[in-house]
């Protein structure tokens, strides 16, 4: 049996994870391939276990703060666990805006899953770059190096210069990782595989 592929959606506060997982979920579900999603709160996700599990889904609720640094061992489990109990192609991640990226692969790693397994696609709200700039230059300077790939959004309330300057501030702390502009209301399915792909 194959590992399942382990996608990570990080960002900040409101950046626009929980779309994007939703958006790759649906797109994967239409593949039929079998995915299981991991967020702090379903509820924080609008969509209720039932109607998931209906969907095909098994949601797992980490009760409680962020997954990444408050419930290392229980999300180590509940990989470990759902790599045990179902055959699944993917694994979707939405650890807390809030909390600090690099804290969530040493859970990952004990449950089997080395980094170079784990894609971590990062999302920057280009809307609030002027904000990120001004008081989360450390925020940035932890998470952005640790992306597989970094998704600019909501370019369809964009101006053209925090585009640019959303362009900026990804160059300043990882030269080398692709960039993926995108409205996600209109996301294609290009897009979607771009963001997914592992080599
Ligand atoms: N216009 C527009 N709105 C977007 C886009 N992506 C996300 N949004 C909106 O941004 C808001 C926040 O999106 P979420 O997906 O909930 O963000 P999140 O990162 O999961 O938020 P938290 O879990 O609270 O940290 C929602 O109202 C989304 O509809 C986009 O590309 N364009
Ligand atoms: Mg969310």
């Amino acid at each position: 049996m194959n590992d399942p592929k382990l996608i990570l959606f990080t960002g900040f506060l409101g950046s626009g994870k929980t779309s994007l997982l939703l958006e790759s979920a649906k797109y994967l579900a239409e593949k039929d391939k079998r995915c299981a999603i991991i967020v702090n709160e379903v509820g924080e996700i609008g969509i209720d276990n039932l109607q998931m599990k209906k969907m095909g889904y098994d949601v797992w609720e980490i009760f409680g703060g962020c997954i990444c640094c408050t419930l290392a061992m229980s999300l180590e489990e509940t990989i470990t666990q759902l790599m045990t109990d179902f055959q699944l192609d993917y694994i979707l991640i939405e650890p807390s805006g809030a909390a600090d990226p690099s804290a969530i692969y040493p859970p990952l790693e004990h449950s089997g899953f080395r980094k170079e397994k784990i894609r971590n696609v990062f999302t920057l709200d280009s809307t609030r770059v002027d904000m990120f700039e001004a008081v989360l230059e450390p925020y940035l300077a932890t998470s952005i190096p640790l992306a597989d790939v970094v998704v600019i959004n909501k370019i369809d309330v964009a101006s053209p210069g925090e585009l640019e300057k959303s362009d900026m501030i990804i160059g300043k702390y990882n030269q080398t990782v692709p960039l993926l502009k995108i409205n996600v209301n209109e996301l294609s399915e290009n897009q979607i595989n771009e963001m997914l792909k592992h080599d």
